[in-house]
């Protein structure tokens, strides 16, 4: 991926819902990290925290700068809604309201309330771990006058056994992994807090716990830095206080974005791992995005590992646009790739370049898979291209295979400008199928989006 300079602006949240983009990253329009994912009411609601890039006066300048939490929701995992701010530092009485350390979150339901853990610095500089809580998923939430008591650290996740009981799990100072139970009000400890013992080999740090159950067997992960970035590995084990058993590792270290921090959910019968990624803003790694892939379980209970991808989760519309560049297979890179959109906005996006050197004579094509031609025909396919004298070409659209069935074929003519060119469908489809777009002729395209009508 060929990327330009990125600037990074800073994004005012609408107090009301929007909806935010499919594909990954999830969110557009405003960064996003530490996502904690969670179904209640027959949608998945995510609860990420807020990275905004340092604004004037942070003591921060180069590090996280992290002022409020937002909580989004969607039904396809392809359109989000973005409930707005739920909770504000200048609104926890007990938060440094001037420190910009509202980090990783988590939040669960229980006794008719939903309960929001949060991390922050204190008035005194000393973290702590805070609850606000609400009548509804989207809020609004009311911040406890206090954090809970015995709890310094960062990184919370609130686990609810299946008999109700509820489990609180951070990372405590030393860089220690602790889990303690919570009293039925949700607000206290109601044990010792327990060192996590997971037999994961000692060095590198650890953060950012997550606990989950399946089949009678309780999964305890966390991101854990053996070389040079943070990969998530994972533990099994019978009880939600440990021993727990090193497993392995479900997402390998990256090289661009040194921290990582994931949850994992059920929705639908399908099971999905969140997390991030700083794909918005490459300059560093201090405004990052949230992402989401499929998660796969073997017999035995473990864990499949998990690729990070651009196409991330979701059956996308063939009426919608299509953003190619979040791409699920790609040819030869010497031909086609992706690149940032050059505009002063970080949300811009990507687009796909399709470059035909050296009378290149294979196909030079682009695959995005899980496209659903609904039940009607489609009268129109749709490509916004740039083209200029010299590179335009042809443009067409193929069903399941490189040269599987023509589904249209777009002449492009040359513009000094961006442009919807179109052309009639030539083969109708029905339900879901994979999307090859490919560049017969032609030399130099840049695709932005593509679309049925
Ligand atoms: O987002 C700030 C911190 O970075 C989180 O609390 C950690 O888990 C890491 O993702």
């Amino acid at each position: 991926m060929k990327l330009t300079k990125t600037i990074c602006i800073a994004f005012f949240a609408a107090s009301f819902a929007i909806p935010a983009f499919a594909d990954n990253p999830l969110i557009s329009g405003a960064f996003s990290a530490d996502p904690s994912a969670h179904v209640f009411n027959g949608k998945v609601y995510v609860f990420p925290s807020h990275d905004i890039p340092a604004p004037a006066g942070s003591r921060n300048k180069k590090g996280f700068n992290m002022p409020d939490y937002h909580v989004y929701s969607s039904e396809n995992l392809l359109d989000w809604t973005d409930h707005g701010v739920i909770v504000d530092q200048e609104k926890v009485p007990w938060v440094d309201g001037r420190s910009y350390s509202m980090w990783a979150p988590d939040c669960n339901f229980k006794n008719g309330k939903y309960y929001f853990y949060f991390p922050a610095h204190q008035k005194n500089g000393r973290n702590a771990i805070g609850v606000a809580i609400a009548e509804k998923p989207e809020g609004p939430y009311v911040p406890q006058e206090n954090p809970i008591p015995g709890v310094n650290g960062i990184d919370p996740c609130i686990f609810i056994d299946d008999d109700g009981t509820p489990y609180l799990t951070w990372q405590a100072q030393g860089n220690a992994l602790v889990v303690a139970r919570l009293k039925d009000n949700m607000t206290e400890l109601d044990s010792e807090v327990v060192t996590v013992n997971h037999n994961v080999p000692r060095n590198g740090l650890k953060e950012g716990p997550f606990m989950f159950k399946r089949n009678g067997k309780y999964y305890y992960s966390f991101p854990w830095c053996e070389r040079q970035t943070e990969c998530i590995c994972y533990c099994m084990g019978d009880s939600p206080m440990g021993p727990f058993e090193y497993k392995g590792k479900i997402m390998e270290q990256n090289t661009d974005c040194w921290t990582n921090h994931h949850s994992v959910v059920e929705y639908e019968g399908q099971w999905y791992f969140f997390y991030h990624h700083n794909d918005y803003c490459r300059e560093h790694d201090v405004n990052r995005s949230i992402c989401a892939e499929y998660l796969t379980f073997n017999e035995d209970g473990t864990i499949q590992p998990i690729v990070p991808t651009q196409r991330g989760v979701g059956v996308t519309p063939a009426t919608g646009r299509i953003q190619i560049d979040r791409y699920s297979a790609i040819g030869d890179p010497n031909h086609v790739w992706v690149e940032y959109n050059r505009t002063e906005d970080p949300f811009a996006g990507w687009k796909t370049v399709f470059r035909n050197k050296d009378n290149y004579r294979r196909p030079i094509w682009i695959e995005y898979d899980r496209v659903d031609f609904g039940e009607k025909d489609l009268s129109s396919a749709v490509v916004h291209v740039f083209a200029r004298v010299g590179g335009s070409g042809t443009i067409e659209f193929h069903a399941d295979a490189v040269d599987g069935d023509l589904i249209a074929r777009i002449p492009v003519e040359a513009k000094d400008e961006w442009q919807d060119a179109s052309a009639a469908v030539l083969k109708q489809l029905k339900g879901v199928h994979n999307l090859f777009v490919t560049m017969p002729d032609g030399i130099l395209m840049h695709v932005d989006w593509v679309q049925f009508k």
